[in-house]
């Protein structure tokens, strides 16, 4: 079993490991511990990473970057027709309503899903970790913004399905930056203490996260989260960008935003010069050369320009700070720190704000491109039976409170309860008690749409089927479970119908219940009463795990005997999910496959490169030699004729032997060696005859 986690960025991702005992960041294949959240398509394979980022400008309409938010989005989506509109490649609806990615692949025209793409990439990421662990993976742990909505989380695990991944926990990217900050501290306040909060900021590419997290020796409980899931650093390069724009179509003429390739750069420049000035505050040149039309454009900025062009990105900083500190309840001089992490933070006017919002220093203890990679990655190990950690707990919270609905004898006819509200703890299950006869409905809908950054608020339906009345006629009990699971998804987990079989029956106190749950711990759990009217008799409280049995026998423990004893059985009821958007089993099996095969083919193309390659080095190492050290083991004319024989090779590999098979090369290799090898050989010995004599001469 594997410990790995993995920071999917919106435009940076970090994969880190457990090795030799502790967690390390690891390289890819470009000695980079960033992989750039970008794909490229080709008539022949994928690049992804590294490689693709270098195809953004010359196959801009095939590479494919800033994905991550059309997770779980449709095509119709406001927010994916406002990025349309921005983005080098095209957008299309597929028949199910989702927003596909359009590309060339294979010579052919695809459409590509949103989980596709994310599953490329995290094959690239899976692969990196694999080289780094020197085996295979499988198992990890995945960043997700803390706002991500059910549909949005659950489209990100396929992904991780389709990248043959099993993603043991969907954690906040906030959670995991907690959990790296406090798994290590020596010093936190004992359980009995009162904890120690600290705060943290975490602005990417893309979005801004605020939690504010309690600490005791542990544990963490995170007490609130607040963001704004569209401001991050990419706003800022967009402000540079609609300057320059503006600036060149005054200086210059030009109307960048009518090419794609020049508005790409000058997007790459604009990002470059925003990272310069946060480290200074002089005037600092722009400078592209052939830009446009032939035409070498320069200009300048200073970072006061830069703050004042951009003031409505930072006036949006305070909201989230001041959202989750509210939420907190707590006074500033219970904020023990105030952590930020991701790259945006950099910015001078970014961290300012912060730091004068809470009237604090900002620390920077951690690492700010690491420590979401970092967390994962403990997580893992926390999860991970084979792996010794020290035990942590972890609490987060639900970012959106949840309604359940359902059909009842009322006056409006509909029963209504909310069953998490907002900063409920988080995984947590809860168990509710109906009265019904007959099967039912329970619509699951997040309770304030205003608040969620996500067009619909709908969950899901989950039908509870093979409901039946008692023997006798009356209403059955009917105890549904229901629980925000490790990943911060909502579901109607179970369902049971309480049968009597003697006696009267009362409020049943203690109910059956597994507890263990295949996500690695036990959940902490709630019951709710909900009486047939519909109405929550909200008696909440904690329940004791017991064994699991198909028929159990109960006694109210808080009774103290004066009531009767109840007979009852359980009898498990099937549910059945609709309307949760999530792709489909079958086909999320063809992107699975799909996806391998993918995988062969990058392979097989890699291999045929590297022999084709082995052909083009050996042309060239032999060339240098027979005019340099191999001169004497050569006759004139058998040089001439081999330095013939690797011209012609050097130019059948940029006409004919530019494509071919594998075996070609590899034939075209072995033939150059049966001439070059003897040479080689001639050479070897005469180098190795004094080393021996010499070896000789030292025996004697
Ligand atoms: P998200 O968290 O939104 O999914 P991400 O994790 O990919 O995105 P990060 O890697 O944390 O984002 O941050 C990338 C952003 O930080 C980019 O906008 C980048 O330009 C910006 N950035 C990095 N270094 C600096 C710097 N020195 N000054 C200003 N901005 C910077
Ligand atoms: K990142
Ligand atoms: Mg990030």
């Amino acid at each position: 079993m594997s410990v790995v986690g993995i920071d999917v960025g919106f435009q940076n991702c970090y994969v880190a490991v457990a090795r030799s005992g502790g967690i390390e960041t690891v390289a890819n294949e470009y000695s980079d511990r960033c992989t750039p959240a970008c794909v490229s398509l080709a008539s022949k394979n994928r690049m992804i990473g590294n490689a693709a980022k270098s195809q953004i400008i010359t196959n801009f309409k095939n590479t494919v970057h800033g994905f991550k938010k059309f997770h779980g989005r449709a095509f119709d989506d406001p927010f994916v027709q406002a990025e349309k509109n921005k983005l080098p490649y095209s957008l299309h609806k597929l028949a199910n309503g989702s927003a596909g990615i359009k590309v060339r692949y294979l010579d052919e025209d695809k459409a590509f899903t949103v989980e596709q793409i994310s599953g490329m990439l995290l094959t690239k990421l899976k692969e990196t970790s694999e080289s780094a662990l020197k085996k295979p993976v499988v198992d990890c742990v995945i960043s997700v913004p803390s706002f991500f909505t059910d549909t949005e989380r659950r489209s990100v695990l396929d992904a991780t399905q389709i990248a043959g991944l099993n993603c043991l926990r969907l954690i906040n990217d906030t959670t995991a930056v907690a959990l790296a900050y406090g798994i290590y501290k020596q010093d936190l306040p004992t359980p009995e203490e009162k904890p120690r909060n600290v705060v943290f900021v975490d602005m990417g590419h893309s979005s801004f996260q605020v939690s504010i997290t309690a600490f005791n020796k542990g544990k963490l409980k995170v007490l609130a989260t607040a963001f704004d899931p569209y401001l991050g650093g990419r706003n800022f390069d967009e402000a540079l960008v609609e300057h320059f724009c503006e600036a060149f179509k005054t200086k210059y003429k030009l109307n960048v935003r009518d090419n794609p390739r020049a508005l790409l750069r000058l997007h790459q420049e604009c990002e470059k010069l925003k990272k310069l000035m946060s480290a200074n505050s002089s005037d600092l040149p722009l400078n592209i050369e052939c830009f446009m039309n032939d035409i070498d454009v320069s200009s300048k900025m200073n970072r006061a320009q830069f703050e004042e062009m951009c003031a409505q990105y930072l006036v949006r900083v305070e909201g989230p700070l001041k959202a989750a500190f509210e939420q907190s309840k707590l006074s500033r001089d219970e904020i023990y720190a105030v952590e930020i992490v991701g790259g945006a933070t950099r910015i001078p006017a970014v961290k300012e704000r912060i730091s004068k919002f809470f009237g604090k220093e900002i620390s920077t203890t951690l690492n700010a491109d690491e420590a979401v990679a970092r967390g994962c990655a403990l997580q893992c190990a926390i999860l991970s039976p084979a792996f010794k950690v020290r035990e942590f707990s972890i609490t987060d919270v639900v970012p959106f409170p949840i309604t359940l609905r359902w059909k009842s004898p009322t006056e409006d006819g509909l029963g209504e309860c909310e069953v998490f509200s907002k900063n409920h703890a988080a995984p947590f299950s809860k168990v509710i008690t109906f009265h019904k006869k007959e099967p039912f409905d329970l619509e699951a809908f997040y309770s304030s749409p205003q608040e969620l950054p996500y067009p619909d608020h709908k969950i899901g339906c989950f039908s509870v089927q093979n409901v039946v009345p008692q023997p006798d006629g009356d209403s059955s009990k009917v105890k549904v479970k229901v629980r925000v699971n490790i990943h911060g998804i909502f579901s109607v987990s179970s369902a049971s119908l309480i049968e009597k079989l003697k006696g009267e029956g009362e409020e049943m106190q203690i109910e059956s219940e597994p507890l263990l749950q295949n996500e690695g711990r036990a959940e902490e759990q709630t019951k709710m009463q909900v009486d047939q009217e519909g109405q929550s008799q909200g008696s909440q409280q904690n329940e004791d795990p017991t064994k699991e049995g198909a028929a159990a026998e109960m006694q109210d423990p808080s009774a103290g005997g004066s009531k009767p004893k109840v007979k009852v059985k359980s009898i498990d009821l099937p549910i059945v999910a609709n309307n949760v958007r999530q792709l489909d089993s079958d086909v999320l099996i063809n992107f699975v496959e799909y996806e391998r095969q993918m995988i062969s083919q990058d392979k097989l193309v890699k291999e045929v490169n590297d022999s084709k390659n082995a052909v083009e080095e050996y042309v060239y190492d032999l060339r240098e030699k027979l005019s340099g050290i191999y001169q004497k083991y050569i006759t004139e004319e058998d040089s001439n004729h081999l330095t013939m024989m690797l011209e012609d090779t050097e130019n059948w590999l940029y006409e004919e032997g530019e494509d071919q098979p594998k075996q070609v090369y590899e034939e075209k290799l072995g033939a150059l060696k049966r001439f070059g090898q003897p040479i080689q050989d001639r050479h070897r010995e005469s180098e190795d005859r004094p080393r021996a004599f010499e070896e000789l001469g030292k025996k004697l």
